[in-house]
């Protein structure tokens, strides 16, 4: 049975902290499902989210939270294709009009009207959360929902940020912050797609890590005397990867990846550091023809394929599991730079 009151992580003011406290259980739209979320992942956007980093208003009160993996407990009237016991995700995108012209084509993140969960409405970091039917992810029934929780924005965003960089097997990608939530799985999702991966990170613990787990090479960017030519030279013809995923949050690696990148080569911004910006010089970019672009999550195939790599055994996710109460801690850690792949919620303790 479902209950009228539940545990939360409650944003109550831009800047935090975040309050674990009960709140009341929510009831679905018609065309909404009501999800009991096992597990979430946190990841740096939450943290964003709370200090107000972007120039975008949250919801307040907000729960944050969008790597929500649970089970269906409810659904609206409308809903017929969602099962109560279905294993579900409940991801950023929360829901999208699926009627505008980005819709129509399958680009649902840039809907104006999409609904982000843990921002725009209340996310997965609670016992009960709801979501729109038409975007929840499927999980298959065989996936552990603790170790798959990451995967639904860290892993969607990353394999979507490889596919838009145009990267084809043999070619060599920079993964910027590789030893962070996102950057481990985009290590990984890059030697699935038959990339070489060089991972740029910062630490022993991180090099360590992104090695393990399949980067060619990694360039500490902490102790490296010249970044730019340390990365030119960690590619086979020392001419630099084709592409570079930068998922850092810091504004500095932004600018570094337009040079060491070869020419033709795209940067793919996906980390969104408070308040910064991307600057080339334009010589450089014409005479080299480099691509800056975004990426942003995934649209709904993006996701379930992205899945469809974790269901196959080719993605393991590096997670540690808290407790809910303990969201705080997990963001005292992630500021200090001291997370190494991702944490997980328990949302029973
Ligand atoms: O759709 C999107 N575009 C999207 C989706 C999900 C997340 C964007 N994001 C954004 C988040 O909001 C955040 O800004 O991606 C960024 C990374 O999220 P995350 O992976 O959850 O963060 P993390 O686990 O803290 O990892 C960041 C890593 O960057 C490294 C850190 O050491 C850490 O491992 N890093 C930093 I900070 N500076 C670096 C540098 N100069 C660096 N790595 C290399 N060079
Ligand atoms: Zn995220």
């Amino acid at each position: 049975s479902i209950p009228t009151e539940q545990w939360a992580q409650v944003v109550e003011k831009t800047g935090g902290p975040t309050v674990y406290k009960k709140i009341p259980v929510a009831k679905p739209g018609p065309d909404e499902i009501l999800v009991n979320v096992k597990f979430s992942g946190v990841c740096h956007t939450d943290y964003h989210a709370m200090m107000g980093d972007w120039p975008l208003a949250t919801k307040l009160p907000l729960v944050g939270g969008h790597e929500g993996a649970g089970v269906v407990v409810a659904r609206g009237d409308l809903v017929s294709d969602v099962e109560i016991g279905d294993h579900v995700g409940i991801k950023w995108i929360n829901g999208s009009c699926l009627q505008c012209a980005y819709c129509q084509r399958s680009d649902e993140p840039l809907c104006a009207k999409a609904l982000l969960s843990g921002y725009t409405v209340d996310g997965s970091f609670q016992q009960y959360a709801v979501a729109k039917a038409a975007h929840v992810a499927r999980i298959p029934k065989e996936c552990d929902l603790e170790a798959i929780a990451p995967i639904l924005c860290a892993g969607i965003t990353v394999y979507k940020g490889l596919k838009e960089s145009g990267a084809k097997p043999g070619d060599t990608v920079a993964i910027v912050g590789a030893g962070g939530g996102l950057g481990s799985l985009a290590v990984q999702y890059a030697k699935a797609m038959g990339l070489h991966a060089i991972a740029i990170d910062g630490g022993n613990e991180k090099g360590e890590l992104t090695k393990k787990l399949g980067a060619t090479a990694y360039v500490d960017f902490m102790s490296s005397k010249d970044l730019v030519a340390d990365v030119r030279a960690a590619t086979p013809d020392g001419l630099g990867p084709t592409a570079a995923i930068l998922v850092a949050v810091t504004e500095k690696p932004f600018q570094q990846a337009t040079q060491y990148v070869r020419s033709r080569g795209v940067v793919v911004c996906i980390g969104l550091p408070a308040n910064a910006k991307i600057s080339a010089p334009v010589f450089d970019t014409v005479v080299r023809m480099i691509n800056i672009k975004g990426s942003y999550v995934g649209n709904r195939a993006d996701s379930a394929e992205a899945i469809d790599f974790y269901r196959r055994g080719l993605i393991t996710v590096p997670f540690k599991t808290v407790g809910l109460s303990q969201l705080q801690e997990v963001y005292d850690l992630m500021i200090a730079g001291k997370i190494a792949g991702r944490y997980v919620v328990d949302t029973s303790r």
